[in-house]
Formats: structure tokens, C-alpha cells, sequence
């Protein structure tokens, strides 16, 4: 439904700064108000909900002196926060360009009514970036008296980007020894063998939700939360349209073995943000002795097995290096059983600088996904630097599990939290 804007539709208010909304009463304003009495019962655990975030808080506070008014422009802020939480299609779905971005119709709070006016300030299109923010204008009106308040609504990165480790789905299982120095997260059982070793002081420790079993060592360092996380959904497609697929022809029966997978100076055709696409054909993929850095996407598999030495480090686009998407009752398995890879030894020129006389420590670095199960199993003392998440995720042996410096500012395709939070101090009152 088209609006115009009410600064063109309104008349002069008593004190004569400026126009008003026009205040006629509407069908359907009983039912806008019983909404909005419930929204602002929820006021303050709705926000929490939305932005999980002290962002939300923080940015509303610029509004929590003054009265009624200030009262209603927050109702606003929230309105259109809970649009967009509620409908995650809202890109799409919502009114388009200057013209057309009225977002509600006037809404009652308690004898005030509001309006949310939103456009997207980047190119004025919501659908065709989805980091794109949310510029608000968000009118109130009581009688013939006006405020007006601007804020963004921005979008955020993907709550699970604060854990080292993140199971959405299925339980955690640790054994032999794992040493926890960074947090982890699971929507369900935590359970291990007794011999999880939690540094606290490195920041480990664990989060689980309300009811979920918790292996009692693992106790002390539990934290119960009422809600679980949202699964983790990398734009898989985003990633394939950019990146080089590897001819069947080069990995034989899906196999890929003593390679570097980098920008340039491996056997493949350069890709300028080092990202690869492996096809399994619904056959099994296997790696073994593999320098990766960049992403690497594995479709149709049935099962990935990561075997020998292995290395991945972040490409120019950050954030992920293992995308692997495999069949139903499968997993991605990473056994690594040497602690390097050793370019003299298998004559492969693993970092593209040009000689073969490198050694190159074994370790996962950047966020390794799969839609299956992940198990990692080395037999040799490896570190997982950033972020491991599978629907299920078994972790047996001596792996020392970090995050990445900064990972919590990864804004990668799909790595996105639901909704959209209020950008910090971008509240401004101006009326
Ligand atoms: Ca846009
Ligand atoms: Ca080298
Ligand atoms: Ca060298």
C-alpha cells in the first residue's frame, strides 16, 4: 500500500516548527493498539531477544529520558525490529524506495500513534545486498503535538561466530583430551569421557541450553541458556558462483592428494580469492597432505575424509575455509596424523613462494562447516584456531581449540544473525 509522507499530508502544529501526521481515526486501530500494548509488555525482553546484544539497550537509551514521546519512538524502534525478526524474507517483502517505505500505518500506543518510515541508504534497493542497514525515521504523534526520531537498524554477525566450537543440532562429544580455551556452544547434550581439559583462563568454557544433559565434569563450566542458537547457514551458492571448480579429471575417484589449493601456484586454474568447489559426484571426497588457503566447497559427497597433513588458512575474503555439504548419515572426518606438511619430503611448493623447502605446522584455521556431522580425530597435537560447527560434533584427542582474533566481525554471506539490531549511538532525536 503506497503512502506519502506525512510532512507533505500533515498541517502546521500549535508551536508552528512543523508539519504533523494526520491523526483520523482508522479501521482496524482497536486491533493496531492491542497489538501494540503487547509489544510493549514485551518491550524490554523483546529487544534482548532480537539484537541479543547489549546494542539495542544501549542505543535506546538515548531515548529513555523524556516522557511519553520518547516512549512511543522507541515502540517504533521495536515495531520495525520485530518486522524484520518475524518475517525472514523481509528484503523481499518489504515496501521499496523512498517513495514507497512507509512501514506501518499509524499505530496507537496509549494515546500516542506512531509511524516507521524505512529505506535502504545504500542504493535505496533492501534485496540486493543482504548486509545492507535499514535507515528508520520514526514519527510519534499526540494530538496535534509531533517528535520525530532517525536511528539504523543494521544487520549483524551470526551470534555463533562468539564460540569456538557450535553444534546446532545434535550433541557435543569430547575425548582424550581436547583442551577447551575458548568457548563452545551446543543447542543440546555436552558429554565426554572425563578427560576434557576447560581453561578458564584462556576463556573456556561451556553453553548449552535449559534441559539439555551435561556430562557432570563439565558441569562447573556450564552456562544454561533459555534459547537455542540458530543454525549457521554460509551462502553456499554465493561462494559456488565465485569459485574455481576442480575437473573431475584432476581428482581422480574424487581424491586429492599433495596439492596446494591457493590463489596462484597450485596445478589448478587461479582463483583470485582462493576459492575451490569439489563435486563428489554422491561419491565419497578424500583429501590427504592438502595446503588450503582460501575456501574450499565440497558438494554432493558421500562423506568427507581429511587424512595425512592438513593445513587451512583464510583467503582474502576471510571467515570460511572448509564448506562441505554431504549426504544424509555421513560426515566430514579430519584425521590428521602428521604434525606438518613437509615440502622437501613430498616436492610440493605448499605456500606458492616459490621453493620447495618449507615446513608448514598442521592446523585448522577459519570457520570449517558442514550441514552433517564433523569429527576430528588427529593423532598428532593440533590447534583449531576459529570456529568448528556441524549439526553433531565429535572431538576425540589432542586438539587445543582457539578463536580466531576477531572472528566476531566475520560478515560473510549467510553468516548473519536472524533480524537486524540497532547500530550503536545511531538514535538521534530530531523533533
Ligand atoms: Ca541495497
Ligand atoms: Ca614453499
Ligand atoms: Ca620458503
Amino acid at each position: 500500500m503506497r503512502r506519502t509522507d506525512p510532512a507533505n499530508q500533515g498541517h502546521a502544529s500549535r508551536d508552528g516548527i512543523g508539519p504533523v501526521c494526520s491523526m483520523v481515526p482508522r479501521a482496524g486501530a482497536v486491533t493496531f493498539f492491542l497489538v501494540m500494548v503487547l509489544a510493549a509488555l514485551t518491550l524490554a525482553t523483546s529487544i534482548a531477544l532480537v539484537t541479543g546484544t547489549m546494542a539495542g539497550r544501549e542505543a535506546c537509551a538515548a531515548l529513555q529520558e523524556g516522557g511519553q514521546f520518547d516512549w512511543t519512538l522507541r515502540s517504533g524502534i521495536q515495531w520495525a525490529l520485530w518486522r524484520v525478526y518475524g518475517d525472514a524474507n523481509w528484503r523481499t517483502t518489504l515496501p521499496v524506495g523512498p517513495d514507497d517505505a512507509w512501514l506501518t500505518a499509524p499505530m496507537s500506543v496509549g494515546g500516542t500513534t506512531f509511524m516507521v518510515y524505512g529505506f535502504d541508504p545504500v542504493d535505496g534497493d533492501f534485496a540486493d545486498d543482504p548486509t545492507d542497514p535499514v535507515a528508520l525515521r520514526v514519527q510519534a504523534a499526540l494530538g496535534e503535538t509531533t517528535a520525530e526520531c532517525t536511528a539504523t537498524l543494521e544487520p549483524y554477525p551470526h551470534p555463533a561466530l562468539a564460540y569456538a566450537v557450535f553444534s546446532s543440532e545434535n550433541h557435543i562429544l569430547f575425548k582424550n583430551g581436547p583442551v577447551l580455551q575458548a568457548p563452545v556452544r551446543g543447542n543440546a547434550a555436552l558429554d565426554d569421557d572425563g578427560k576434557t581439559v576447560v581453561d578458564v583462563s584462556a576463556g573456556g568454557r561451556l553453553e548449552t541450553v535449559q534441559g539439555a544433559s551435561v556430562k557432570g565434569n563439565l558441569l562447573p563450566y556450564t552456562t544454561f541458556v533459555p534459547q537455542a542458537m540458530p543454525e549457521v547457514k554460509p551462502d553456499f551458492g554465493w561462494y559456488a558462483a565465485r569459485a574455481t571448480v576442480l575437473p573431475d579429471t584432476s581428482i581422480s575417484r574424487a581424491s586429492l592428494t599433495e596439492t596446494a589449493l591457493i590463489i596462484d601456484g597450485n596445478r589448478f586454474a587461479p582463483n583470485p580469492n582462493g576459492i575451490y568447489l569439489i563435486d563428489g559426484g554422491y561419491d565419497s571426497v578424500s583429501l590427504k597432505d592438502v595446503y588450503l588457503r582460501g575456501t574450499l566447497l565440497i558438494r554432493h559427497a558421500e562423506g568427507v575424509s581429511i587424512t595425512g597433513g592438513f593445513r587451512c588458512d583464510i583467503g582474502p575474503l576471510g571467515g570460511p575455509t572448509l564448506l562441505a555439504r554431504t549426504m544424509a548419515r555421513t560426515m566430514v572426518k579430519i584425521d590428521i596424523s602428521v604434525g606438518q606438511l613437509d615440502e622437501a619430503a613430498d616436492q610440493v611448493d605448499y605456500n606458492g613462494d616459490g621453493d620447495r623447502r618449507d615446513v608448514i605446522p598442521c592446523q585448522l584455521t577459519g570457520m570449517l562447516w558442514t550441514n552433517r556431522k564433523l569429527q576430528l580425530q588427529p593423532s598428532v597435537p593440533i590447534v583449531s584456531e576459529g570456529l568448528l560447527v556441524g549439526k553433531h560434533i565429535h572431538i576425540y584427542g589432542p586438539v587445543e581449540l582457539r578463536k580466531f582474533p576477531g572472528q566476531e566481525s566475520w560478515r560473510q554471506p549467510g553468516m548473519l544473525g536472524p533480524g537486524l539490531r540497532l547500530r550503536p549511538g545511531s538514535v538521534r532525536r530530531i523533533r
